[in-house]
């Protein structure tokens, strides 16, 4: 029997805060409350889901590497590191699975400096301005981009 299929679900740098400012930007709910929707909607897929969240692009680089050859997709909101860390992007490139990009807000609707991602070009797909439905949706993208 094929073993199961893991997800990993980055977050980025304070990620960790939500739920506690700005709830009229990025909702009311948690990190956690996002995780756990997400790797509800994962298991009921058939996959796993290992989280991680870092303050530092060099932990997601790391973490980045690690998965490769052991997770068949990532999932990344890289905060504001979107907009600027060539170093995500590489590692992203170098990972041969499916990545999703997730953004709670819309970040095109926002500050110009939020406009680029440095990471898209290395995404299937990105997702942005759904809130915390974002990473539900990334999962289902990332069954139905695996079952191609
Ligand atoms: O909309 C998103 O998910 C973002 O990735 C969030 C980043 C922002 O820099 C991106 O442009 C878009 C910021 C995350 C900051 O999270 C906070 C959470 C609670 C309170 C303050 C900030």
């Amino acid at each position: 029997m094929a073993s199961t299929q893991r997800i990993l679900l980055l977050n980025g740098p304070n990620l960790n805060l939500l739920g506690q400012r700005e709830p009229e930007v990025y909702g009311t709910a948690t990190l956690a409350d996002h995780v756990q929707a997400a790797t509800q909607a994962a298991q009921e897929l058939g996959f796993s889901v290992e989280s991680k969240q870092s303050n530092s692009s060099s932990e997601l680089v790391q973490a980045i590497h690690v998965a490769r050859g052991t997770a068949s997709a990532i999932i990344i909101n890289p905060g504001a590191f979107t907009h600027y860390a060539w170093s995500i992007h590489d590692a992203l490139a170098s990972f041969d699975g499916v990545v999703i990009e997730v953004h709670l807000s819309n970040p095109s609707t926002r500050e110009p400096w939020r406009h680029e991602s440095v990471v898209a070009p290395v995404s299937d797909g990105s997702i942005a301005g759904f809130g915390g439905l974002g990473y539900v949706l990334a999962v289902q993208a990332v069954a139905r981009l695996l079952a191609r």
